[in-house]
């Protein structure tokens, strides 16, 4: 990885500290969302109800999620942020019942109380969409508690983030940014097997840069430690999936990409896509799994030998 950092104790392909029992060891794990929020993009306040998100989670359990993902502030581009007690309030009771139910809860935070909270509640995992970047402390919490750790790339909170998106080359950028972060949290005392790294798609990357950064989703995942891959129903897909007159796709109508950039990104290694729609990302990961067991490689040139490269879905302007 860049900087000549390599993890010294990796997670690896079999995952980080304390959930390397999760999934069979040959899959990518699937991550199911659960936002408890009144504004998310993606499912706009079906889930604020902590009862409601409760049920939910016991249904993407039910249909195959490994690890259930709980938020309380949504990261939509221009959303403002939530008062920390409004998030306590919003994560923890569900974080509780869902931990007493049986299931591996990870917690989506950016703030070190919330993440300290959500593991006394039973969490046990702590995915921050900042990479330690928002607060100081999280890294200590991260350290003391000896859990797994999602270092999302990141650069700046929701009502700042699309003007951030300039990069000289985004995956070179990305994976140096990311590297930093490791060496940041060795100071800190956090240990390489506690961490996860997350390309932070959609995050100060409001269009055209996610392709790259997906294309060559291997160069991140041979840095070593293991990969989670957020593409969920995001604005790029929205983009790809255009109506002919411009009209975004809906975020509802974007699960199909969805499944097809999991099972991509499954089949290049990665350890766990995070999505709102189980069923069908679990189908998309198995297919992966039974490609990459047959010998399946993604290698392939499909413009070699032809005139014209194909246009992605007329994404290359936003
Ligand atoms: N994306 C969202 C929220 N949390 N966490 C990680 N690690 N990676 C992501 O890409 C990510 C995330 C935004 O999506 P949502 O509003 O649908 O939850």
């Amino acid at each position: 990885m860049p900087s000549g950092l390599r993890p010294v104790a990796p997670g690896g392909p079999l995952g980080p500290v304390g959930l390397r029992h999760l999934g069979d060891g040959r899959r990518a794990l699937v991550m199911g969302v659960v936002n408890v929020t009144p504004d998310s993009f993606s499912d706009g306040g079906r889930w604020f109800e902590p009862s409601a998100a409760v049920a939910h989670g016991r249904s993407l359990l039910d249909e195959g999620a490994d690890i259930l993902d709980v938020g309380g502030e949504s990261t939509r581009p221009g959303a403002a942020r939530v008062p920390v007690d409004e998030e306590l309030r919003r994560v923890v009771p569900v974080i509780e019942a869902l931990a007493r139910a049986g299931a591996a809860v990870s917690v989506d935070t950016t703030r070190a109380l919330v993440a300290r909270r959500a593991l006394d509640a039973g969490a046990v995992l702590v995915n921050d969409v900042s990479g330690g970047l928002a607060d100081e402390e999280m890294y200590a919490v991260v350290a003391e508690a000896g859990v797994a750790y999602v270092t999302m790339h990141w650069r700046g909170h929701a009502d700042v983030m699309d003007a951030n998106d300039v990069y000289g080359d985004v995956v070179a950028d990305v994976r140096r940014e990311l590297a930093a972060r490791v060496e940041a949290m060795r100071a800190a005392g956090v240990r390489d097997e506690q961490v996860v790294l997350d390309p932070g798609l959609g995050f100060a990357k409001a269009g055209a840069s996610n392709w790259p950064l997906l294309a060559r989703i291997g160069e991140l995942v041979g840095d070593g430690f293991p990969v989670l891959v957020g593409a969920s129903r995001k604005r790029f897909l929205g983009h790809l999936l255009a109506a002919p007159d411009g009209a975004l796709a809906p975020p509802l109508d974007r699960d199909e990409a969805t499944h097809a950039i999991s099972a991509l990104v499954a089949a290049a290694g990665a350890w766990a896509v995070r999505v709102h729609d189980v069923r069908g990302t679990v189908h998309a990961v198995r297919v992966a799994t039974a490609w990459h067991g047959a010998g399946g490689r993604i290698c392939t040139d499909r413009t070699a030998g032809r005139d014209e490269a194909p246009v992605a879905g007329g994404t290359a302007s936003e």
